[in-house]
């Protein structure tokens, strides 16, 4: 049984986070892979503060476990799902795409326990010096909002800025991915598009095709030109945009064209305007299992790899 410091910390059994996937990361999906010993973290994404509360409550009513809001720090709502996260007395909040400083003290306060996704080491230290219980380190491999580096370079790096637990994400779906990131410093992981064939996770039929068909060379990035770098599957939607964004599409006409497309691709499947968020690691999705599954499977397939480590070493 591989036990580390975020267990203890959590009180969770298996150190495996479900990333808070913005429109499909709801309470079912989060209680799923609590009831199953992980971290399973709703996803506040660009909702409005009522939603996130109702998502509390459905995951309340589906396991005792620990459970994880994140919250997206984008989103015109932060502010108020901010607040919402100390109200229900969620156990964990993660932030991702931007800089939580300004609500550290308040969940810390509130007994949350306050782990921000960070992309750089400049990030790291400053979430260390506010007090974080622990930081997500996140490579590019992720899908969605992506920083400049990869896993394997942004992880030990940000092992040796902090003394906090690390927990690795992006690129990671089995338990190789586990071992490696142990190897690399963390003492956890976090796995979003592994998730996506979870039989909780009710993203739309044809996303979870596409997922389970894609092949290694399958997502790219787009984005860039606006700052906001994102990486999805490479379908009609993101090959437009990707025309428009070097074929000199004004900024706002560019801006327009991704309103609504995350929402598209999670509910409607639609092929053409959708915009299916996913990590490289999309081609190791092989099957669909319950969340539970996922979350032991991984650490049962990471276990003999690490034993086996000490093997190099005469
Ligand atoms: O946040 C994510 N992944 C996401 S958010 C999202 S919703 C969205 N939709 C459209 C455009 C943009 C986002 C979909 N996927 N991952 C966590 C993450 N956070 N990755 C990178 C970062 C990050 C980047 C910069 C964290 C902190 C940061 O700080 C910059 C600064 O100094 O403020």
């Amino acid at each position: 049984m591989v036990k580390s410091a975020i267990c203890e910390l959590l009180g969770i059994q298996y150190p495996v986070f479900q990333g808070g996937m913005a429109w499909i990361a709801d309470g079912k999906l989060a209680a799923a892979v609590s009831n199953g010993g992980g971290l399973g973290i709703i996803a506040a994404g660009n909702a409005p503060a009522s939603y996130v509360r109702q998502q509390i409550q459905v995951a309340k009513s589906l396991t005792e476990k620990p459970i994880g809001v994140n919250i997206m720090l984008m989103s015109p709502f932060a502010d108020e799902v901010a607040k919402v996260v100390v109200e229900e007395q969620v156990q964990v909040v993660t932030t991702g795409a931007g800089n939580p400083s300004k609500y550290i003290k308040e969940w810390l306060a509130a007994g949350i326990k306050v782990i921000p996704v960070v992309a750089s080491v400049a990030m790291a230290k400053l979430m260390t010096r506010l007090g974080a219980s622990a930081l997500i380190a996140e490579g590019g491999e992720s899908g969605g909002h992506v920083g400049e580096l990869t896993t394997i370079v942004l992880v030990p790096q940000v092992c040796d800025a902090t003394n906090l637990p690390v927990i690795a994400a992006g690129g990671i779906a089995d338990g190789r991915g586990v071992a490696a990131a142990f190897m690399l410093g963390a003492c956890g992981v976090q796995m979003g598009t592994r998730f996506l064939s979870a039989y909780e996770c009710t993203i739309h039929p044809n996303y979870k095709e596409k997922i389970l068909k894609a092949n290694d060379l399958c997502t790219m990035v787009t984005g860039k030109r606006l700052g906001h770098p994102v990486r999805s599957l490479r379908t009609q939607f993101a090959r437009n945009y990707s025309k428009a964004e070097y074929g000199g599409m004004p900024d706002d006409e560019l801006e327009n064209l991704a309103v609504g497309a995350l929402r598209l691709a999670v509910q409607e499947g639609d092929n053409e305007k959708g915009c299916f968020l996913s990590g490289q690691i999309a081609a190791m999705v092989s099957q669909e299992q319950p969340a539970a599954d996922i979350v032991r499977e991984v650490m049962e397939e990471a276990e003999p790899i690490l034993r086996r480590a000490a093997a190099w070493v005469e």
